[in-house]
């Protein structure tokens, strides 16, 4: 296939300053006109050929500058409209005319019908399936937009901008028209039109704009979108205090539909949303529901400014606009609820997504260089990695400049298509630092690994500190060079403080952070008489992984003193990381598995610490996952043994702290009714950790089925769910919760989905059948992304046993349901079929398994693009 470079990009010699859209809409068939206001750049001759983007599209109509076009001087394809040569005058106006049948689109990219609902999703590639168009970021255009529709299908007609016109044309159908002031690039055009309720409101920016504020769901489920619409409110405010960026329209619209590819889209003025990140009340979403509607309201909000008003130039600059709003509404997170234990939500996640990405066949650096399916790189390296660089920037250049940076960035290049060295280049003549280092994080692929080891000299008072840096060869990278690291440290003393040192010499050490910057360095701190406890990476302030030489008690005691929270945690779960390593590698050669007091007394000891947060408390109760011990060990893994060695600490646990979970656990109910805040969400996700250790000390499903029954909210009744189903699946207790939320939510495709999803992680070796019978439920769909993701995505990302059962099943009902998908949607199948990224440190058995199921797939015929590009690069 062919595979787009980075270095073969070219400014376009058309551009397209003024859109007029019109769409006369029916389900079944579709006529969209475009009237297309084009002007040929100084210097490019009338023969340069004028290529339009296209994708499946039927021409129905071409005119230039008004008058019919000749058959001899274009030529048109499914995927391509060329102009041989086009008019003397620079400017002219192109009409052309495509006809679709949005009800047929289970791609879900153009123009398509979601229950009932018209509507786009342009990102990355989709307004080709729409009309022929220069369909890349840097060609931004004025949009005016009429939509014609039947009034009882869609009395509500939606597009960008602001609206300008509306009425009747006959009398089954009516007319709106919309215009959007700000040029803007195709992928962020959209359209809506169906029958919806609406949750509205109102907001003053800054400077006095009047914004009405709408959100559309379905009819009925109005009340659900209350928490979305305060999430958008407070967005919206933040971004004004936060980044001094005001909203630049008078109405902003939220559209929420059910059959969505991604989480949502920053359309401007007009986000389409998955209703999964809209719809939450107490009975039906859980507090991480909550948390992500927050999250994802606030980072399509964010997109106005960073990728809307300032966009991409090309798609390998993706990171520009995905990486820094990630950041953004991390921030923004964290200043509405707890920061520590947002930041050790993030690191995890990273951890999860990011690092076997890196780690693995399909790494590829934050900007990519080459790609064949841009699709396929919406990916945790672009997004999460991303935000990491942007956030070492703020750590290396302080929060100061880092904001003065910020604003040179958006003074310059407001309504721009920029690239990340733009961005780059804002902050250095901001700060008048050289980050030509720094930027390698954009360019290079690969988790950077860090080796530490401290000496201390107390007849001296010097803590002397090596420091080495590698990073590991990635695909068709195998030298690297050496990053600037940014390492944020403490030194900290017998009674928990940090102590001052006179001076540190062998690398650059300021406010509290060591610079890295060449292979090797030696740190001596000096005036350090006792010896100090090194804290290194706090806060997480680069993405890398530690070798460190420090020992257990060290860490012990970090786990209990360190004043950075995120730092205990660190040190917490690196404890039980190795405890549970260790215990796998004994599991495989048949020994006894134990784990050691201290750990274990500590973990129960900073559960019941009324000092620390509740949901830090939570935190320090979560084993690391199965997954994650997997990424540890590296290579030869045994996921089997993994599962025994996590259980066995599960029940060591259990039974430390049988004494004090039950109280702990009652005396963390809440008596008022349910409210979505972080402290709360604290209590509960401390509850829900108790309640697994509380049922494996009573070695049954009493206590989970007693929270299952009466908790006022789905946070916990989810939680005990899966503690039923997942350590009791064939009692009696467990069949019937699931049966009950079945039965009770049957007609709520959320819930349903979490059903679908506690099923789906059931760590058993009976599991792959049980997932066959579910995909035959009344209710399985292979055409919602939601559901698909729910039940076979959570297979393959979330069950370590059961997806690589040791007689590769697991394997062929995910590369099944991938090659039943692709058919219709690639881009939820390729996405699925990532699940196989780290197959080559899987023990033989199964490695084998996997690459017959994977190698199956490479010599399918037809394969799409997108599968086609992620089973050969995994393969290769
Ligand atoms: N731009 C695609 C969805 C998102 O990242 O906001
Ligand atoms: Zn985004």
């Amino acid at each position: 296939g062919q595979v787009f470079r980075l270095e073969d990009y070219r400014e376009s010699d058309y551009l397209i300053p003024e859109v007029t859209l019109t769409f006369q809409l029916g389900p079944a068939e579709t006529l969209v006109t475009a009237v297309l206001k084009v002007e040929r750049r100084q210097g490019v001759a009338v023969t340069a050929p004028l290529t339009l983007d296209g994708d499946g599209l039927v021409l129905a109509g071409l005119a230039v500058n008004g008058a019919k076009a000749d058959a001899t001087t274009f030529e048109a394809s499914p995927d391509r409209l060329i102009l041989r040569k086009t008019p003397h005058a620079a400017r002219f106006e192109l009409t052309i005319e495509t006809r679709l049948s949005p009800t047929k689109n289970k791609a879900l990219m153009g123009l398509y019908v979601s229950n009932g609902v018209f509507c786009t999703q342009c990102e990355a590639e989709g307004f080709r399936r729409i009309t022929y168009f220069l369909d890349r970021p840097d060609v931004l255009s004025v949009y005016t937009v009429r939509i014609e529709a039947d009034r009882k299908e869609a009395p509500l007609l939606l597009s960008n901008g602001n609206p300008v016109e509306k009425g009747a044309l006959d009398a089954e159908r009516h007319f709106a028209v919309w215009h959007d002031p700000h040029p803007k690039p195709s992928y962020l055009f959209a359209l809506v039109a169906g029958d919806l309720g609406a949750v509205t409101d109102s907001f003053t920016t800054a400077s006095g704009r009047a914004v009405d504020l709408a959100i559309y769901v379905e009819h009925g489920k109005e009340e659900r979108a209350a928490y979305a619409m305060d999430s958008l409110k407070r967005s919206m405010r933040w971004d004004e205090e936060r980044f001094g960026r005001e909203y630049d329209l008078d109405v902003f619209n939220i559209v929420a539909v059910s059959d969505f590819n991604m989480g949502a889209m920053e359309n401007k003025g007009l986000n389409v949303f998955n209703d999964k990140y809209v719809l939450a009340d107490a009975d039906t979403a859980t507090d991480l529901d909550f948390a992500n509607i927050e999250a994802i309201i606030a980072h399509e909000y964010f997109h106005n400014w960073t990728g809307n008003r300032i966009t991409c130039r090309d798609w390998f600059q993706l990171c520009l606009k995905e990486g820094l709003t990630v950041f953004r509404d991390h921030e923004f997170s964290a200043d509405q609820r707890s920061r520590a234990v947002k930041r050790i939500a993030e690191v995890r996640a990273l951890r999860a997504h990011q690092f076997p990405e890196d780690q693995g066949p399909l790494a590829h650096p934050v900007r990519p260089r080459r790609f064949r399916e841009i699709n396929n790189f919406y990916t945790a390296t672009v997004y999460e990695k991303g935000s990491e660089v942007v956030r070492m920037i703020r750590t290396v250049l302080g929060q100061d400049a880092f904001r003065a940076g910020m604003d040179l960035y958006f003074e310059r290049h407001d309504g721009q298509a920029v690239t990340i060295e733009d961005f780059i280049k804002a902050f250095e003549d901001a700060s008048g630092r050289d980050l030509a280092q720094f930027s390698l994080w954009y360019h290079q692929a690969g988790t950077p690994n860090v080796a530490i080891a401290t000496r201390h000299d107390a007849r001296e008072g010097t803590l002397t500190v090596e420091i080495e840096q590698s990073v590991p060869p990635t695909p068709s990278e195998s030298r690297k060079r050496l990053m600037h690291i940014p390492l944020a440290f403490g030194l900290v003393g017998p009674d928990g403080q940090d102590m001052a040192y006179e001076s540190a010499e062998g690398a650059t050490v300021e406010d509290g952070v060591i610079h890295l910057r060449k292979r090797h360095h030696t740190v001596r701190f000096s005036g350090l008489k006792a010896r100090p406890v090194l804290s290194i990476n706090r806060g997480f302030s680069a993405p890398v992984t530690m070798a460190a030489s420090s020992v257990a008690k060290e860490r012990l005691f970090l786990a209990r003193h360190d004043r950075d929270p995120y730092s205990r945690w660190q040190a917490l779960n690196t404890l039980f990381t190795e405890a549970l390593i260790s215990a796998t590698r004994r599991k495989r050669g048949g020994r006894q598995l134990a784990f050691p007091d201290e750990l274990v007394g500590l973990a129960v000891e900073l559960a019941g610490d009324g000092a620390l947060e509740a949901a830090f408390r939570a935190l320090a109760l979560t084993l690391p996952a199965e997954a994650d011990i997997a990424r540890e060990i590296g290579e030869n893994i045994d996921p089997d043994a993994i599962y025994a060695a996590r259980m066995a600490l599960l029940s060591t646990i259990a039974e430390a702290g049988r004494g004090d979970f039950a109280g702990l656990h009652a005396s963390l109910h809440d008596n008022a009714p349910f409210a979505p805040d972080a402290a709360g969400a604290g209590r509960r996700a401390l509850r829900n950790a108790l309640i697994e250790y509380m049922a494996l000390a009573a070695g049954d499903p009493g206590p989970a089925r007693e929270q299952f029954d009466t908790a006022d909210n789905m946070t916990e009744r989810a939680a005990a769910l899966t503690v039923l189903a997942h350590h009791f699946p064939k009692h009696g207790d467990s069949r019937e919760a699931l049966a009950r939320l079945e039965a009770q939510y049957r007609d709520n495709p959320l819930v349903l989905d979490k059903w679908f999803q506690i099923q789906a992680m059931i760590p058993s070796s009976d599991t792959v059948e049980l997932m066959r019978e579910l995909m035959g439920h009344a209710h399985f769909s292979l055409t919602n992304p939601n559901r698909v993701r729910a039940l076979i995505g959570t297979f393959a990302m979330a069950n370590q046993t059961a997806f690589h059962s040791a007689d590769g099943s697991g394997y062929r009902l995910v590369a099944d349901t991938v090659m039943a998908l692709e058919k219709h949607n690639p881009q939820v199948s390729a996405r699925l079929a990532t699940a196989f990224r780290s197959w080559r440190s899987l023990e033989s058995g199964r490695r084998e398994h996997a690459r017959l199921v994977l190698a199956d797939m490479a010599q399918r015929k037809n394969l799409s693009r997108d599968l086609a590009d992620i089973v050969e690069r995994t393969l290769a």
